[in-house]
């Protein structure tokens, strides 16, 4: 009897043993996938930064097939150094910081007597600049952020409050008056965070009223049109969407609820989800998407969807309705797979590549990301492995990364964006970081993935 209990007990502590190895290898080998996943983002951040060093040090950004650089105006304001920082930070890369520091603080000076387009520098600039001080702790970062925030004030001096597109950075002299809504609403988390920073309340209130007067403006659909005079708050094209022109305008209200705790914006994004629902959602066969419709009629009026149509899904995230930010992966997927890298655009009733370039757009990935994050899933971390390995494929050159000029052909354009920095490696690397380096609960993303600290620090 006893030989037959120690016989018992033998099987059964074999058996604990084998169930507990049997579990533990799989989480084990996803420890160790994700670390060697993380090493490999950085290598690609790392050659696309040595293009940057070698060929356009100094410069806006790297040309890397032609082994060149390029300014965006008559002289550098340093944006991919800028942009880049902040992955820098979350990447833990102690040596390419300081030589980004020493440039941009020896270098970089807004007392520039040209016109720059206020919502590009605000998003890469001032979001970066306000970004790196707050993981870095640099005050030379602020210093910089309040300089050129205060140069970028007279934008708002319209009779609407509504930014103008153009600034000049020395004059203060603004132009264009026909602007959009995400060119008028993206500028509420750089400038709060500036209010925050400095407690001087004008970056926010001004920031702010721009919003609301273009809220006001909207549509029978509760949503905005594309453009618009900020002299007399006309529209000028009254199609609505959730696309590019529009777009940030959306994640800057439910943003900036998250990050300022504003009830005005909470209403105002809950609105024009409302409406977003109704009227832009699409379930046609093809799958889940967000089309275009007339802002008072809301009758349809396009069936394209975009590569930067794809960050709603991060918006839908951050709102809790993973239901249809899962419905929406599906389709993006979808539109990632019809050749292997997503096109700009497609008409998603036909499946028709309508804009076949990838500049190496950061969307598609952050909404699998967000997705990742919220439900570990791990489908969702395989997408993002997927979406990595296809730039590895396609958007590597010999000597750094560039942008393809046709998905269909793979043709490769000798540019690249510098939120192949700030945003696509970011939430590349988001994906395998380890749990120290990062956590997105504790931050709000600016529309150029540049973390703010929920917390007042
Ligand atoms: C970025 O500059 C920002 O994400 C912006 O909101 C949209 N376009 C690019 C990336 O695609």
């Amino acid at each position: 009897m006893k030989e037959l209990f120690k016989k018992f007990l033998l099987l059964w502590c074999m058996l604990m043993i084998f169930s507990v190895s049997a579990k533990n290898p799989p989480d084990k080998k996803f420890e160790t996938d994700k670390a060697a996943m993380a090493e490999r983002v950085k290598a690609a951040f790392l050659k696309g930064w040595l293009a940057y060093k070698t060929y356009a040090w100094g410069m806006d950004a790297v040309k890397p097939l032609s082994g060149k650089g390029q300014n965006w105006y008559d002289e550098s304001l340093l944006m991919t150094p800028v942009d880049a920082f902040s992955t820098m930070c979350i990447m833990g890369l102690g040596k390419e910081k300081e030589e980004a520091k020493k440039l941009i603080f020896g270098k970089l000076d807004f007392n520039k007597d040209f016109e720059v387009q206020q919502f590009e520098i605000t998003i890469r600039m001032l979001g970066g600049l306000l970004s790196s001080y707050q993981l870095d702790g640099d005050k030379r970062f602020l210093e910089l952020a309040i300089d050129l925030g205060n140069r970028l004030l007279p934008v708002f001096n319209s009779p609407t409050g509504m930014p103008y597109k153009m600034i000049n950075l020395k004059t203060g002299k603004v132009s264009g008056k026909i602007s959009n809504p995400a060119e008028i609403g993206t500028m509420l988390l750089e400038y709060g965070m500036l209010s925050r920073l400095t407690g001087n309340t004008v970056y926010y209130e001004k920031s702010k009223k721009a919003v609301v007067e273009l809220y006001k403006l909207r549509g029978k659909t509760g949503l905005p049109g594309t453009q618009i005079n900020v002299e007399t708050g006309e529209w000028t094209d009254r199609q609505t969407h959730i696309s590019g022109m529009i777009d940030s305008y959306y994640e800057y209200l439910l943003k900036g609820w998250l990050l300022f705790g504003d009830r005005d914006l909470k209403q105002m994004w809950e609105a024009s989800r409302d409406g977003i629902n109704k009227y832009l959602a699409d379930d046609v066969k093809t799958g889940f998407w967000y089309g275009g419709a007339d802002m008072d009629s809301g009758i349809r009026t396009s069936t394209e969807f975009g590569a930067l149509d794809c960050f709603f899904g991060a918006v839908l995230c951050l709102d809790g309705d993973f239901v249809r930010a899962a419905k929406l992966e599906k389709s993006i997927q979808k539109m990632w797979d019809l050749y292997g890298l997503e096109p700009e655009s497609i008409d998603y009733i036909t499946m028709q590549v309508t804009s076949p370039s990838y500049i190496v757009r950061p969307e598609a990935i952050e909404t699998t990301y967000y997705l990742w994050h919220f439900t570990k899933d791990p489908k969702y971390y395989e997408a993002g492995k997927h979406m990595f390995e296809s730039i590895e494929k396609y958007c590597q050159a010999d000597n750094g990364y560039v942008e393809i000029k046709d998905v269909r052909t793979m043709e490769k354009l000798d540019a690249l964006q510098s939120f192949f920095f700030a945003e696509t490696m970011k939430y590349c690397y988001l994906f395998f970081a380890p749990d120290d380096a990062f956590n997105l609960d504790k931050v709000v993303l600016n529309t150029e993935a540049h973390p703010f600290f929920r917390e007042k620090k």
